[in-house]
């Protein structure tokens, strides 16, 4: 089964002013569509063919850089969408605040490290904020398209939350002000969304 690239469950334009319409439709339709089709390019015919993306990126050998970049653009991308959302943010509440408060005391605690792990990553990247088995959470960051799925990249855990900071996700509107985009970022963060993944993964 190839993978395919997923739908967006909001229009282009919806998360504007934040991020801009024609940002998120070059973004989805073709940065996003292109890590897609490498990826299923890459892994045709190989014993990876009818794995999950999850379980691709777990068992990952870091030295198939065609998986590596393209594996982890096809899933991180599905993820930066779904923990978007125009709408029905939700707020950070239940066992993912009791958790967010522990480990960084306040809310604007987390705020800050989120921030400077997405404001400090140099060249290209995500920062994420991520689950360990048993519930702890961290922020950390990852270059390019890796993430904390992928053996070894200095911080572990699955995923909840990740802000994408290559200039492809912000240069339209913001040009090289990241501080900016990413201080916007925190209008459209889907936390029901967030809240569901780290029930799942902690
Ligand atoms: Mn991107």
């Amino acid at each position: 089964m190839a993978f395919e690239l997923p739908k967006l469950k909001y229009a282009y334009d919806a998360l504007e002013p934040y991020i801009d319409a024609r940002t998120m439709e070059i973004h989805h339709s073709k940065h996003h569509n292109g890590y897609t089709t490498k990826l299923n390019a890459a892994i045709e015919g190989t014993a990876l063919e009818n794995k999950s993306i999850e379980d691709i990126l777990t068992g990952l050998d870091m030295s198939n850089m065609a998986v590596r970049n393209n594996g982890g653009g096809y899933y991180n991308h599905a993820l930066f969408w779904e923990i978007m959302n125009p709408e029905d943010k939700g707020r950070l509440s239940g066992e993912l605040r009791d958790a967010v408060m522990n480990a960084f005391g306040s809310f604007d605690g987390f705020k800050e490290a989120f921030s400077k792990a997405a404001a400090t990553r140099f060249g290209s990247g995500w920062a994420w904020l991520c689950v360990h088995k048993g519930g702890a959470v961290e922020v950390c960051s990852t270059p390019n398209q890796d993430n904390t799925l992928m053996p070894d990249v200095g911080c572990g855990g699955t995923p909840i939350l990740g802000i994408d900071v290559w200039e492809h996700a912000y240069y339209l509107h913001y040009q090289n002000r990241r501080p900016d985009y990413i201080q916007a970022f925190f209008n459209v963060i889907n936390w029901n969304e967030a809240e569901r993944r780290y029930a799942l993964s902690k």
